[in-house]
This record gives C-alpha cells, sequence and structure tokens, in this order.
C-alpha cells in the first residue's frame, strides 16, 4: 500500500432544509390555518481516528467531503429528515490543521476519537412556527441556514515509541529488520527508505514497543537536502530516539554530530529527547579500529556508545533492553501505575 502522510481535503455540512408554507385544507373544515413543517437539519462533519489504518492515502484521489442536506420541511406540520452526516475515518496520530498548515484544530492520538469539524445547517421553520395572535394565516417559512465549508491539512505523526535516525546506509532498516517482523527494503545505497515504517518489538511477553525507521538524515536537511526533514515528524511522538552511527566511515563524531545539528534545527523537541547513542556495524571493523572509533564517538556525545551490528546481531538486545527501559520511563511519568495495596492478613 502507498503511504501518505500529509494531504489537503476541503469540507462542507450539509444546508439546512427549508420550512415548508402549507394550510390545512379539509372538507368542512374553514380557516384550516397554517401547517408548514421544519426543515431537517444538515449533516455534520466529523473525523475519527481508527484502528488498522497506517496511511491517508484514501485521501489521495477523494478530497471534497460534503455532508448531505436537510430535507425540506412538508405540509401537515411533517419535518423533514436530517441530511447524513459524513465521517472521515483517519489513522489514530492524524493531527487537523486549518487551511494555513499551522494553526492546529485536532490532534486525534488515542484510537477511537471522534471529533465534529463543521456542524450542519439548521432546518428554517415553516409556516406553523409562525402564527400569532396577530397573523394567524403567515404566509412565510424560513429557509434552512447554509452550511460552512473549510479547507483542511491532515498531517499523520505516526505513532511510535522509539524511533531510528542517523544518516543514509547507517543500517536503520537492518537493524529494524533484526528485532522485527518488519521487512523493510534494505540496500547499499543512501535513501533507501523513503517512507517510514514500524514494526513491533518484542523483548517478552509484556515488554513490547514500536520502533520507527525513518529516512536517513543528511547535511542541510532542515534546508531542503536530501529528502528534507519532514519525516522526522514521526518520530516527535516517541519515548527515545536511538541515533545509529555507521562505524564503518571515518569520521564517526562528525557523522553524529550533522545529525544531531539537523534534530536541533527541526526543533519539536527532538533535541531533547533521551538518545541512544549506537555505533553500528561493528562486525567489519577489527579490534584496534573498533576501540578507536568508538573511543571518537564517545568523546563527541559524551556517553559511552552501544556498539551493535544488525548483521550479526551483536549488542542489539541489550541496545532494545535500553530503549525499553525509557519507554517503560516515559510511560510512568505520563500514567503512573498506582502502588499495589500492601497485602495484610
Ligand atoms: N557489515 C555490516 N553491514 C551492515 C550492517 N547494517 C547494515 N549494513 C549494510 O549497510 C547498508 C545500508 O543498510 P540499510 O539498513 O539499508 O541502511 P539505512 O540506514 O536504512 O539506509 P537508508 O534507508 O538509505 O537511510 C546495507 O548494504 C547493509 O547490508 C551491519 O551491522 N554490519
Ligand atoms: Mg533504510
Amino acid at each position: 500500500m502507498k503511504f501518505l502522510d500529509q494531504c489537503k481535503i476541503i469540507i462542507r455540512s450539509g444546508d439546512g432544509g427549508a420550512g415548508c408554507v402549507s394550510f390545512r385544507r379539509e372538507k368542512f373544515i374553514e380557516f384550516g390555518g397554517p401547517d408548514g413543517g421544519d426543515g431537517g437539519k444538515g449533516g455534520d462533519v466529523w473525523i475519527e481516528a481508527a484502528d488498522g489504518l497506517n496511511t491517508l492515502i484514501d485521501y489521495r484521489y477523494h478530497q471534497h467531503f460534503k455532508g448531505k442536506t436537510g430535507q425540506h420541511g412538508m405540509g401537515r406540520d411533517r419535518h423533514g429528515a436530517n441530511g447524513e452526516d459524513v465521517v472521515l475515518k483517519v489513522p489514530v496520530g492524524c493531527q487537523v490543521f486549518d487551511e494555513d498548515g499551522e494553526t492546529l484544530i485536532v490532534d486525534l492520538d488515542q484510537p477511537g476519537a471522534r471529533v465534529r469539524l463543521l456542524k450542519g445547517g439548521n432546518g428554517g421553520f415553516g409556516n406553523t412556527r409562525f402564527k400569532g395572535p396577530t397573523n394567524q394565516a403567515p404566509r412565510h417559512a424560513n429557509p434552512g441556514q447554509p452550511g460552512e465549508e473549510k479547507t483542511i491539512w491532515l498531517r499523520l505523526k505516526l505513532i511510535a515509541d522509539v524511533g531510528l535516525v542517523g544518516l543514509p546506509n547507517a543500517g536503520k532498516s537492518t537493524l529494524l529488520a533484526a528485532v522485527s517482523a518488519a521487512r523493510p527494503k534494505i540496500a547499499d545505497y543512501p535513501f533507501t527508505t523513503l517512507n517510514p515504517n514500524l514494526g513491533m518489538v518484542d523483548l517478552t511477553a509484556n515488554e513490547r514497543f514500536v520502533l520507527a525507521d525513518i529516512p536517513g538524515l543528511i547535511e542541510g536537511a532542515s534546508e531542503g537536502a536530501g529528502l528534507g526533514t519532514r519525516f522526522l515528524g514521526h518520530v516527535e511522538r516517541t519515548a527515545v530516539l536511538i541515533h545509529l552511527v555507521d562505524a564503518t566511515q571515518d569520521d564517526v563524531a562528525a557523522a553524529w554530530r550533522t545529525v544531531r545539528a539537523e534534530l536541533a534545527a527541526y526543533g519539536a523537541g527532538l533535541a531533547e529527547k533521551p538518545e541512544l547513542v549506537a555505533l553500528n556495524k561493528v562486525d567489519a571493523l577489527d579490534p584496534a579500529v573498533r576501540d578507536e572509533r568508538r573511543a571518537a564517538l564517545a568523546a563527541a556525545c559524551g556517553s559511552a556508545p552501544h556498539m551493535v551490528s544488525g548483521v550479526s546481531g551483536e549488542g542489539v538486545t541489550a541496545l532494545m533492553r535500553a530503549a525499553y527501559r525509557q519507554v517503560r520511563a516515559a510511560k510512568d511519568a505520563a500514567a503512573p501505575t498506582p502502588e499495589p495495596e500492601a497485602w495484610r492478613p
């Protein structure tokens, strides 16, 4: 399935139905009086976060959504039927922005979250409603209220617990494939990954988290170089970033700094997020080079990097455990689990 994480759509709520002008006419009943019913309400436009969706591709070819018009009122005091609502189903993690692309209207970060974006127009009053002591036979009714129209942006920010960042070819996709059932494309050239990939990492039956692999970052990505930094939105909500540095390059410290600079330039709190630095592809180095590169990277980032290899599996479990600890800590901080009651006989 194609992946699409941003699109613009036009929504419109339904117009209200018009009220009716009608008079009661029956044999032997003189001056039957007004009996025009009200119009029905126009359909609303709702948006709902649905489980099981992971792209906005449905909105690529269908961009206009309109609530139905309410039915007009009818004689004999019959009310028009309300117009049907439209419900836009989007993946969990979708944000809705105003036409300017910046004003956040709603963030659908919980499955089942449902919000009304536009309200349908009210139906107009029929002439029965205008009956009064002075005007007992009103010959007018209200038209229905028109619906509203709006252009909105849908932007998907995937929900993952841990994000993988690094230069192109750092081995991010290889690592994701090593620890989860995901099968991302892996190849020996930069920008193999064009869209984010998610994988579920199962440490034990109840210790699991979602790992996101995103395209590589290069120097100047925040100014649009390479694939840019837009896909960093998919790791904005993670608890921790795993920063992979390819150990087979000469200057590992510079590689680390380049990616850090791009994270800082992107903003949105990515630079402040906990980071696990990992020197990857250590299987390809001889011990002397290995120690030298580890020292160079440690000096740059200020902590001992994890030594891992997505190919041989070395250090991978320890790295995933460390990531899981951060995920756990972040979850506990968000919603502290209540202390179990002490058991007393
Ligand atoms: N020796 C060795 N090679 C690796 C390791 N991990 C990845 N590679 C190789 O490095 C190359 C790039 O791997 P990918 O996993 O596609 O790298 P990526 O970071 O996802 O790259 P982009 O998607 O282009 O950003 C591939 O040829 C892999 O076989 C590793 O641990 N050891
Ligand atoms: Mg990749």
